[in-house]
């Protein structure tokens, strides 16, 4: 066995230079690098052929680790071509000092995992073995061709290239006759670079794509010189950003926009390039097929304004899968070179591609001759690169049979089985939609810390429980099942470009914020769902959020959401009432405003008298309002068919304990005598009331039953019940998400303002609970205040009270006012519709 290392990284992209910076320099760690290219580069070291470029600005698809890096180099055009981009790689490589860490032209062919020793053996093409206690894939996700699927190749006559291996020495393609197959982002960059150069050439397109325009130039001096003075703002934004790029937000939604300010945004955004008509348009395109359709509509009108021929505009516009369900391309004059007399469009949808002969290509329906054949047909992605590693994990685990049913990954950083492997940007890494040079950053910072801790700990083993792989492919395909993605055919997105291949879940779509949010809660709370030495840590909340939640929680850390508790008190209440713009807006009906006690009565078109439904908001007794309500209170009268009271209560600080509890069972009292002028039927109320006003209503409902108000029911809503209350969810759930405890205690430190804690404030503390009236409680899984809500409903059980207990998984406290963004608030209302249809039935029985 040859020398033993303490890391092994293989690939020399932009992750594995940074890797082998960040294990040997900063770590000090003893790193062995391998890379079957004969230098430094990855995917830009292969992919030489002619238009190669990246589409991300390259200020943005750059390193950002280091502030020197960022000051020297400069890029000549906004989004560089593949020598400039090799060009920096290799210059970054120079100074960093990691070429000499690396074996070129040596590829891995076994990784197995030593279980007695805890280590890997590593064998390389060459015939050598070495042994790491860490190996590092660095090899990229999109870096193994697919393997072509027409036969007859090797009796081709002519030239016959593929993109992803393109010759070193220039190909002179003047005068020929060249076929280029494959009309993704590879095959566009290549037609237009090549139409001008070629004699005849001729486009074989199984699949037309939204390409949109570039919009590339060279930078100046002046733009030079202001991007060195901003990359720190510009970095930040990128990190803040969905996909890791500094750009706009969206104006809304497209479906509530007229046609013309469609127009007007498509317009602006149309060629300044990146993925700005995809991410700074409008915020539904990707979630919605019909907001879709008019970003798809308008793209192909574009197409139609610059090809002349209307059969060939026709072909060039995609009709069969939504915009940006496969990866977006974009081109530079890739349209207009199909107005070239020599130019020409052969759709193999309708006639496939049977064989390549000794001199073309057969389709189905005809034979064309060709000296050049060039293959663009795109990759296996993210699984083929690592089973290439011929990976073994533990007891023999062989990787390809781990992934039989598709691919599995924790954070797209480990597979389970597979002990101290890391994987930079790895199969459901956030990487598909997230800007390359960041994304790897992020997971390599990651990386190098678990391995210091490991280090530090003297832990043998580090790795992903099957747990926890389980519940991020969970999340992975929930949010991407949210989106329009699934609804493309053949993307590699979904790993569907493969014949054969397992439909999956290939990458996280729920973005960067987010994906960096739920790497650090994971380091935070000790690397929860690894076990290190085999004892595992729990699975982070974030890793098990409701996908809908999950991403609504990434969109507000998009927008710079800071935590609750670091917001003052106006910025509470504001956030409070933002919340609004997050509920669905509730229907039409009658509603009649009261003023003393404050009210707002919703009375729906229904026969009386009405059962009644009084109901308090929410806002940790600081913040909310009659309005935050409106919406909730004008659904809960409609769907239940009952009137709804949403009763005021003053606010702390400035009026605190027991302003809230007097306000809110005054306005019980006053609904239980007057309620029957407006329909409504004093013998069948149901207090409710959501987070702090379930609170204030389980209160109510003891004081009811004390002065003698008959109750039907209460319904509480995530309540908070004491704020002495020691439970495990209190400290599970401490730093959220959304609501965490120092909020929480801040809250009930303003409502008490100091008073004596009783039944008044903590009605668990009530001398009896006996005689109230039954109970709805609802709590979630991911909530602080989930066990003492859940205790009170034991004890209302144990009191004789009549009680439903209903979780929610997966949800977080203040979702019920989030019912817009996710969809399984809609699960709350039915509960609630079944509870209040009880509670109405039983008054029928007794009447
Ligand atoms: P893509 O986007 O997977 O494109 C591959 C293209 O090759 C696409 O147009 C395919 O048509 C076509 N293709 C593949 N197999 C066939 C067969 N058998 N017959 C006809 N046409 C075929 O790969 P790219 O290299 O362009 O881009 C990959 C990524 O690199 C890109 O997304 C960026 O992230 C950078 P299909 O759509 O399957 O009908």
């Amino acid at each position: 066995m040859g020398s033993h290392y303490d890391v092994v990284v293989v690939g020399a992209g932009f992750a594995g230079l940074y890797a082998v910076h960040k294990m040997r320099d900063e770590l000090g760690l003893d790193v062995q690098a391998f890379e079957a290219a004969g230098g430094v580069g990855g995917t830009w070291w292969w992919n030489r052929y002619p238009g190669a470029r990246c589409d991300f600005e390259s200020i943005h698809y750059s390193y950002s680790f280091s502030e020197e890096i960022q000051r020297e180099w400069e890029w000549s055009e906004r989004f560089a071509g593949q020598p400039e981009i090799l060009a920096y790689l290799e210059w970054v490589a120079d100074k960093l000092d990691v070429r000499r860490a690396f074996r070129f032209n040596t590829r891995v062919t076994s990784t197995t995992w030593d279980d007695k020793a805890a280590r890997w053996i590593i064998c390389t093409d060459d015939g050598a073995t070495c042994t790491a206690r860490f190996v590092v894939s660095c090899v990229g996700g999109l870096s193994v061709a697919k393997e072509p699927e027409f036969p007859g190749s090797e009796t081709f006559r002519g030239e016959l290239y593929r993109t992803s291996s393109w010759p070193h020495e220039p190909v002179d393609l003047t005068g020929k006759r060249v076929a280029v197959i494959g009309t993704g982002s590879t095959g566009i960059q290549v037609i237009q670079e090549i139409a001008n150069e070629a004699a005849e050439l001729t486009v074989f397109q199984r699949t037309p794509n939204f390409a949109a325009p570039l919009g590339n130039e060279p930078v100046d001096l002046a733009q030079r010189r202001w991007n060195a003075e901003h990359h720190a703002e510009l970095r930040a934004g990128s990190r803040q950003h969905m996909i890791g790029v500094p750009y706009d937000p969206p104006s809304g939604p497209a479906l509530a926009a007229t046609p013309d300010e469609r127009r007007r945004i498509f317009d602006k955004y149309w060629d300044r390039g990146g993925f700005r008509l995809l991410v700074s348009t409008f915020s539904d395109v990707i979630f919605n097929q019909q907001a879709n359709e008019t970003i798809a509509e308008y793209i192909r009108e574009r197409i139609r304004e610059r090809v002349k021929d209307p059969a060939t505009a026709a072909l060039l516009c995609p009709t069969d899968h939504p915009y940006a369900s496969k990866r977006p391309p974009f081109e530079t004059g890739y349209y207009e070179a199909y107005n070239l007399p020599h130019v020409h469009l052969v759709d193999v949808r309708s006639a496939p591609i049977e064989a390549i002969t000794p001199t073309g290509v057969r389709t189905s329906s005809k034979s064309y001759e060709f000296d050049v054949i060039i293959l663009a047909t795109g990759f296996d992605v993210f699984t083929r690169p690592l089973l290439n590693l011929g990976l073994r994990g533990r007891d023999g685990l062989k990787l390809e049979d781990r992934w039989a049913n598709g691919p599995t990954s924790y954070l797209g950083v480990q597979i389970a089985g597979f002990p101290n492997l890391f994987v930079i940007n790895g199969p459901k890494s956030a990487v598909a939609l997230y800007n390359v040079p960041l994304a790897t950053e992020d997971n390599v910072n990651f990386v190098a810390a678990a391995l210091a801790r490991a280090i530090a700990d003297k832990t043998a083993t580090f790795e992903a429980t099957y747990e926890a792989e389980e519940a991020w492919g969970r999340l992975c395909e929930g949010i991407l099942n949210l989106t329009v993605i699934p609804h493309s055919k053949g993307s590699w997105y979904m790993g569907e470009n493969i014949p054969g291949k397992a439909r999956a879940a290939y990458f996280f779509a729920g973005g960067a914020p987010l994906y960096r949010a739920i790497c650090a809660e994971v380091a935070h709370v000790g690397y929860g769902g690894f076990a290190l030495d085999r004892v595992s840590a729990p699975i982070p909340p974030m890793v098990r959020l409701d996908p809908a939640a999950a991403l609504l929680l990434g969109s507000m850390l998009a927008r710079g959401m800071k935590p609750l508790d670091e917001l003052n008190l106006d910025e509470v209440r504001a956030v409070a009432e933002s919340l609004r713009e997050l509920q669905l807006p509730g229907p039409a009906m009658r509603v009649e405003t009261v003023e003393a006690p404050r009210a707002r009565i919703y009375i729906p078109d229904r026969a009386g008298p009405l059962p009644v439904i009084v109901f308090y908001h929410g806002g940790g007794w600081i913040s909310g309002s009659l309005d935050l309500a409106d919406a909730p209170c004008r659904r809960l009268a409609d769907e239940n068919g009952a009137m709804v009271v949403s009763a005021h209560y003053r606010l702390a600080p400035e009026h605190s304990f027991p302003a809230a509890t007097d306000d809110t069972f005054a306005a019980l009292s006053w609904v239980w005598k007057h309620v029957s002028a407006y329909g409504g039927d004093p013998g069948r109320i149901v207090i409710m009331g959501e987070s702090a006003g379930a609170n204030l209503a389980a209160v109510a409902a003891i004081r009811a039953r004390d002065a003698g108000i008959p109750l039907a029911g209460q319904v509480l809503i995530y309540p908070p019940i004491d704020p002495e209350a020691s439970t495990a969810s209190r400290t599970e759930f401490a730093d959220g998400p959304f609501f965490t405890r120092a909020i929480g205690e801040k809250m009930w430190g303003a409502y008490l303002g100091g008073a004596e804690l009783t039944e008044l404030a903590a009605p668990s503390r009530a001398s009896s609970l006996a005689g109230l009236a039954p109970a709805l409680v609802l709590t979630l899984e991911l909530d602080m205040s989930r066990d003492e809500a859940e205790d009170y409903a034991g004890a209302l059980a144990s009191a004789g009270v009549p009680v439903r207990l209903h979780r929610f998984d997966g949800l977080f406290h203040g979702v019920f006012n989030m019912s817009a963004f996710i969809p399984r608030v809609r699960e709350m209302y039915a509960s609630i519709g079944e509870f209040v249809a009880t509670c109405k039935e039983q008054i029928t029985e007794v009447a």
